[in-house]
């Protein structure tokens, strides 16, 4: 399919909005969430108009449409990253849940005193918190692969860790501060190599370019659907069968269980052991639908657009007076740029853009310890997806013009 950034603005309806009157929004937050195409809205209502039921549970027909949609998309996600099996893909709230799940089920049976888990210095406070409490609860030590100056990781700490016997590896696969990809097959290898288990958190990869999780040969690996224009509170733990398998549940209760007695209970097959309750359904089906609509568009389409727009907009923020990017020599890098301007608080620019209808975060990125490695407090963010085009770039860039003069 002929990739069309023009016609694919026009499948999300709040990118005809007006910010303000006569101010046309240009969303580069997509980073913190990407908007919603008309197709996965319309999924969601309609189940709510005509399918609505609880799943795995009922015997009429609504449950029986319910429970087949539910899982239609888990089938849809499995493909969607060549997993193995449906067995292998967990509905979970978010990445953050999916880290945790890991963490406090195959964390807490297998990791004893004294074991190494690596971690690095650019990950996501999803990726950092849940093992700092973990391993101040049990004693597991933590290490960290440090980031190089450019926004690499450096790779020879990296191997001279690997000799200390870690247990496991969890990286992210994509910094949502940087834009930095990190090699994810390269380290799982040696991580493997080197006795490890790896957990990949997905939340900046999945949603911007192909990830084939047996040819990564991740163990877990976590991704939320709002982050890929599917709606929030629905996430994906990925998970190798025969490691699902020998963990215990998570949270107990309802479709969990296969048999409860008052004082015992026996859990659910794969993936239901993993998901206790009421599910997010409609959601689950708004995510497959999210699926189908960036399969249709292609993967490989939207992350050769945003290399694109991401170089476009390197290339035309030189302009700016006093504007710094957060490593700008990142060597292979996804659509966020990091910046700051001098004295002038991010915040205050998030707020004059925000003036312009421009949409950027400013803050930590809830990546505090690598802010405090380069001595940042805060940066300003503009990320790139899909829908973006280089007008919007066009935009940000006279955005930060009008910043500067009115901080002069
Ligand atoms: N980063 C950002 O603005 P949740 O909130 O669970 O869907 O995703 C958490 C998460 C985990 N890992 C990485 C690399 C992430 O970027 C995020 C979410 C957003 O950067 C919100 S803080």
């Amino acid at each position: 399919m002929e990739y069309n950034h023009y016609n694919i603005k026009n499948d999300f309806p709040i990118m005809s909005r007006e910010v303000r009157p006569g101010t046309r929004l240009v969303y580069l937050d997509s980073t913190a969430t990407a908007q919603k195409p008309r197709v996965v809205i319309d999924a969601m209502s309609q189940y709510y108009e005509l399918n609505n039921a609880n799943i795995h549970r009922g015997i009429h027909q609504l449950a029986e449409e319910a429970t087949a949609m539910y899982e239609l998309a888990r089938e849809k996600i499995a493909q969607f990253i060549h997993a193995h099996s449906i067995k292998e893909v967990i509905f979970t709230r978010n990445t953050t849940e999916s880290i945790n799940l890991v963490v406090q089920t195959w964390g807490r049976k297998f990791l004893q005193a004294g074991d190494l888990v690596i971690l690095t210095e650019m990950e996501h406070h999803s990726n950092l918190v849940p093992w700092q409490m973990l391993a101040a609860e049990k004693n597991i030590e933590l290490e960290f692969i440090p980031v190089r100056e450019n926004g690499e990781l450096d790779f020879q700490v990296f191997d001279q860790l690997l000799e200390r016997n870690p247990k496991l590896v969890a990286f992210t696969h994509m910094s949502n501060v940087l834009g930095t990809i990190n090699p994810a097959k390269e380290m799982i290898q040696k991580a493997h190599a080197a006795g490890a288990l790896v957990l990949v958190d997905g939340a900046q990869s999945v949603p911007h370019f192909s990830v084939d999780v047996q040819y990564l040969d991740a163990d877990f690996y976590a991704f939320s659907a709002h982050k890929m224009c599917g709606p929030t509170g629905i996430g994906i733990l990925y998970g190798k069968e025969k490691l699902l398998d020998r963990m215990p549940p998570f949270l107990g209760g309802g479709d969990m269980i296969k048999k409860v007695l008052l004082r015992s209970f026996k859990a659910n097959d794969l993936p239901h052991k993993f998901e206790a309750g009421t599910p997010s359904i409609a959601e689950a089906i708004g995510f497959g639908k999210a699926v189908d609509y960036l399969t249709q568009i292609g993967m490989d389409n939207i992350a050769a657009h945003e290399k694109k727009i991401t170089q476009y907009a390197l290339q035309k923020l030189k302009s700016i007076e006093n504007l710094k990017i957060f490593c700008p020599d990142v060597p292979d890098r996804g659509g966020v740029i990091s910046f700051e301007m001098g004295f002038i608080h991010p915040h205050d620019v998030a707020q004059v853009l925000d003036h312009y209808g421009i949409a950027v975060r400013a803050g930590h990125h809830c990546a505090m310890p690598l802010h405090e490695k380069f001595g940042l407090p805060a940066t300003s963010r503009a990320s790139f997806y899909l829908y973006n085009d280089f007008e919007d770039v066009d935009l940000l860039v006279i955005g930060l013009q009008h910043v500067n003069e009115l901080f002069a």
